[in-house]
């Protein structure tokens, strides 16, 4: 599939390069790697995501190249990073292949439904980073100090700062070379991780102080209000990693934080320490799901959406359960 892809990407002038919506670091690091390295070929480069960025990854360079809505085409190809599902794109992606040329798909997603006329998807993959450096080195393209930074980003993102199992030899060894290159571990992560607004730390004792533990103590249940927002000038892009806090309470193999949208709606996010997988999740409550994490919009007070998410969390567990048993 490489050859193909190698071959569209060498023979095209002008691409779309996208990553699922509401990016994280590694849709957005991927991307940057991606678009960056087309551009050192001399290509033209739309980088497209609709949705607000996460503030702690603004300071990558090219972040300030990424457009919210999509000029016209056509373009030879639509590259989307990290993209498991079409819906997963923003709308401004072209739905006809004369507009949007061959569809690339870079994912290392488990549920990934293959979206792309081309699709390389390796879910043992540690980030859809390490498909990107894959294939620059595929290609033969020199891996420049910006590229390095963004794929450092985003197997840094996506193993959990090398603390999850998807953390392998092939990412450390890329990461090695990455430092090589010129990357620093400490500026890159204090840039991700240890910079943050004082609003946002006000934010969160705020959010933590709402901790609640249901279902035998295996669910731990967090809430954002817009009134916290509002009460310490807070926004929604500083959200990110929340939730681990409730996942760390020991005996929690399930976090949630629900989100206040506007009155009697709430976004609910939710996290899997690893025992248990969350793709059926995100289908119980008309939402989104994959192995580690689910998420879904939820109307009603929020003692309600509370209980209704319980629930589902609940059913869950009772299969995970009777699996073992
Ligand atoms: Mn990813």
């Amino acid at each position: 599939m490489f050859d193909l892809v190698v071959e569209v990407i060498r023979r095209g002038r002008r691409f779309l390069v996208t990553m699922h919506r509401d990016p994280d670091g590694d849709a957005l690091g991927a991307s940057l790697a991606l678009a960056c390295a087309l551009r050192e070929m001399g290509k033209e480069v739309v980088h497209y995501n609709p949705d607000p960025l996460p503030f702690n990854f603004r300071f990558l360079s090219g972040v300030n190249e990424i457009t919210r809505t999509v000029p016209v085409g056509p373009f030879d190809a639509t590259i989307a990073c990290d993209t498991p599902r079409m819906d997963w794109l923003g709308e401004g992606v072209p739905k006809s292949s004369e507009k949007r040329g061959v569809l690339i798909n870079l994912d290392h997603h488990k549920s990934s439904q293959e979206i792309g006329d081309l699709n390389v998807v390796d879910p043992d993959a540690a980030s859809a980073g390490v498909l990107v450096y894959r294939l620059l080195k595929e290609m033969g393209h020199e891996i420049s100090l910006n590229v390095a930074w963004a794929i450092y980003a985003s197997i840094l993102t996506d193993t959990g700062s090398f603390r999850y199992d998807s953390t392998d030899t092939e990412c450390m060894r890329i990461c090695a070379e990455l430092i090589d290159a010129g990357v620093s571990p400490w500026q890159l992560s204090s840039n991700i991780y240890e910079t943050q607004p004082a609003s946002r730390l006000k934010l969160l004792s705020k959010v933590l102080s709402t901790l609640e533990l249901a279902q035998g103590g295996r669910l731990a249940i967090l809430t954002v209000t817009r009134r916290m927002l509002e009460e310490t000038g807070g926004s929604l892009d500083m959200l990110d990693g929340f939730v681990n806090h409730a996942r760390s309470v020991e005996g929690v193999e399930i976090a949630l934080i629900l989100v206040e949208q506007s009155e009697n709606k709430y976004h609910a996010s939710f996290r899997s320490r690893g025992n248990v997988e969350l793709f059926s999740l995100g289908k119980r409550l008309n939402g989104r799901g994959t192995a580690h994490g689910a998420s879904a919009c939820l109307t009603g007070r929020l003692s309600e959406v509370k209980q209704r998410a319980a629930h589902a969390v609940g059913g869950l567990f009772e299969v995970a359960d009777a699996a073992v048993a």
